[in-house]
Formats: C-alpha cells, structure tokens, sequence
C-alpha cells in the first residue's frame, strides 16, 4: 500500500518540465521509423524500433541516468543515489513500439514524458526517498509478435521469458533472434526489481476528454481484451459456374461472423466492442470462390462476465454456421486478459495533482490495453490520460495539443515526485 504521500506539489515548490526538450524529443521520435510507404510504423524488434530505441537511450544517458535492458529487450532509466539506492523505485514508461502507419504520441509520449519528469527533478537538484525508473517496455502493440503487452506481461512474471523470446511472428521470424540482431537481448533478468508503485502517463485514444473539454483523465480501471484468430475452411471453386446452393463460401461465413459481432454489439445494454483488423483469404482470386478465411477477432469489454458471455455467444453461433454454411471452423486464443482495477490511492493522487495545478479531471475507463494493466499485478499502479483530438488512435491523424502533452507531464511529475518521495 502506498504510504500517505503528499504529491511533489504539496504547494510548497512548484516544478515544471521542460516543454521545449519534451516536444522536440516526441517530434523527433515521431520521425524515426517511416515505412517504405512512407508510413510511421516502428513495430516491436524491427530496425525501426531499434532506431527509436537508439534515440531513446541516448536521451536517458544524457539526463544521467543508468540505461539497462532486460533479456526481453525492456529498456530502462535509472535514476538512484547513495541515498536511496536499494529502495523500491518509483516506476513511470510506456512503449515506442507502434502499430501500422501509426500516430507519433500512443506509448511515445509516456515513454518521453517519464523520462522528462525524472530529469526534470534531477536537474533540480532535489532528493527523493526512492530510485526513479523510467521503462520503454518491448512489443506492447503486439502487431508483429503476439501476445501484446508483452515486455511488460514477462516483466510482471505473467508469461514465460522463453515462450516470449520463442514467440513467431507475422513475418516468419523469431522475436528472441531479431532481439539479438537488433542488438536489445538485454541481460538483466525481467522483474529484476519490484516497483513501489508504477504510473503510466498516455493519450486516451479515445473521445471523452475531446469532448468534455476535460484536458486530465484520472484512469481508475481497463477493460478485459480477448483476441482470436477464427479459420473457416469452405471450398475453392468457380466463381461464375457454381450454382449458388452449391456454394460453401468461407468469405461469405467470414462475413457472417463480423455481422453476428457488430449486432452483438450494439445490442441494448451490450458493451462490448470488436472488430476484426486482420482478414486474408485463399486463393485469394478475384474469380474464385475462397477455399479458406482467415481473421482476427478483437473483443473487449470493462466487465469480465459480460467479456465472456459474448465470447460464449461466439462460439456458439461458430457452432451453427459450420451448420448452416457446411464449412469447418477453428478458433485459436490468442491473447486474453481480464479487466483491471487500479490503485484507489494513486487515482486519488492524479485528481490532487491536477486540482494543485487548476486543471479539470475526471474518472475513467481505458479502452486500449496498457502496460499499466501488467505492472498493476505486481505494484499499486494507475494511469493519467490526456486527449486525443476527435479520440482519433492508431492512425497518422492522431494529435494531442501541445497544451494538453505539457499539463500531463506536468500532472505526471507531481504524481511521481510525490511516490517517490520527494524531500
Ligand atoms: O491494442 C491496444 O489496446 C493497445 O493500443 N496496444
Ligand atoms: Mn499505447
Ligand atoms: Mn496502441
């Protein structure tokens, strides 16, 4: 339990961060990593990632601080003294891996603004009871290598090191190698430390702070996620000569699923939200009708029983459409995690520090999945949200005011100057 902090306002010195070093070193990260699209895109242990991963460590040795990986390729920064050495630190980070054609703040700017925060109270000279960390955790988007969430999920002790490192991805490689070839297979041993408490600083992706105006969300839970890979396997043939009776269509089934999904949805009183961001078929010719379907199945929901009532009612309707369409349907798990709540005491730390700097805050859900969700199982841990305009995420378009990115460092730096025990 955290002990009756005060947060680094307390109203007697008021810090700031350096705006200026903050974003230009987002916008300079936001640069590294363009696809031969032209595309922002720096998934986990690829040359991208490693060139932000470059950058990133640079800045951690130029503020001081001890730069360390772990065997799973987490980056960390360091920051303890004679004094406080052998506490448990106060932990902030995020991620800098990306999706697709990303946007340049989703885990970025956590990853920056921790960093910032730390040098910040560095450079002031002041002493805090404990070591700070800040961490840039591997593969959290899970795009490349499933499951997501991964650095920090092997970190936390929730899934094994060389199931992780063994993990294949969507190109064929294997995580353990490109960590190697990237030069980021680390040696310290994941959980080498345990947190005194971890908070994660990110962009809602999401469109309640845009639209109430609201500039600091005080994140006190996250919603469950379950992700599946569905194969349908009907028969190949021709698209023009084979009467529509005697069709067995697995695209049209495929499509069948992402109806049933949608309906479930927006049932009343459904919560849940899904879609499906990965479909390929075979043959895949426009004049042949597909032999198999392959596709992704993303499920979330705030509330665990109601997660699994649809994964239920899935599996179910599955059932009946091998029925219905004469095909054969395969379902693999590939990531599931329970809702989370966070640390009532460090919530209540984020709504005083931004109250201490007149800032609006209100209480809410994370959509998206966070490392936060992961490190919560090992230390008190909550998150603090800033907007994202028209809750626009994983895309290029994502964008947060330059306003909005310094009030959130700057909420962050009260919340962690306080955990850390500022003197
Ligand atoms: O998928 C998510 O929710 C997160 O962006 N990794
Ligand atoms: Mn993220
Ligand atoms: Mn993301």
């Amino acid at each position: 339990m955290i002990e009756n902090e005060k947060t680094g306002y307390g109203g007697t010195i008021m810090r700031s961060i350096n705006e200026k070093r903050l974003l230009e070193r987002l916008h300079t990260l936001g640069s590294v990593g363009m696809d031969a699209e032209g595309r922002r895109t720096r998934q986990a242990v690829s040359d991208e990632d490693r060139a932000g991963r470059d950058l990133v460590a640079g800045w951690m040795r130029d503020a001081g601080l001890k730069v360390v990986t772990d065997r799973i390729g987490n980056l960390f920064g360091i920051w303890e003294t004679e004094q406080n050495k052998g506490e448990a630190p106060m932990m902030t980070g995020s991620h800098i891996d990306t999706v697709i054609d990303a946007g340049q703040y989703d885990g970025c700017y956590g990853v920056l603004s921790g960093l910032e925060v730390i040098q910040t109270l560095k450079e002031s000279g002041c002493e805090t009871r404990r070591p700070m960390v800040v961490c840039a955790f591997t593969n959290e988007e899970g795009v490349r290598y499933a499951p997501d969430l991964m650095g920090s999920i092997v970190f936390a002790g929730g899934y094994p090191l060389e199931k992780a490192l063994a993990a294949v991805g969507t190109d064929g490689t294997i995580l353990g190698e490109e960590l190697k070839r990237i030069g980021y297979a680390g040696e310290a041993e994941p959980g080498f430390f345990k947190p005194y408490a971890f908070v994660e600083l990110h962009i809602e992706q999401g469109p309640i702070l845009d639209a109430e105006g609201i500039p600091i969300g005080a994140v006190e839970n996250l919603q469950g996620i379950s992700w599946q890979r569905i194969t349908i396997e009907g028969v190949a043939n021709h698209a023009g000569t084979t009467p529509t009776n005697l069709r067995v269509d697995a695209g049209l089934a495929a499509a069948k699923v992402l109806t049933f999904m949608r309906e479930r949805c927006t049932r009343p009183g459904g919560r849940t939200v899904a879609t499906s961001g990965c479909m390929r078929f075979e043959p895949n010719a426009v004049n042949v009708i597909p032999s198999k379907a392959v596709f992704t199945i993303d499920m979330r929901n705030p509330y665990e029983e109601q997660l699994k009532e649809d994964e239920q009612a899935l599996a179910d309707y599955l059932k009946e459409l091998e029925e219905t369409d004469k095909v054969r349907i395969t379902a693999e798990r590939m990531v599931r995690f329970e809702p989370v709540a966070f640390d009532e005491r460090i919530v209540g730390l984020v709504e005083e520090a931004a109250r201490g700097r007149g800032l609006s805050c209100r209480r809410m859900t994370s959509g998206a999945g966070q490392d936060a969700q992961m490190m919560s199982r090992i230390c008190p841990t909550a998150m603090v949200f800033v907007p994202s305009v028209k809750g626009i995420s994983h895309s290029p378009k994502e964008f947060t005011a330059e306003p909005d990115l310094i009030a959130g460092a700057n909420v962050l730096l009260d919340v962690a100057a306080g955990l850390a025990g500022i003197k």
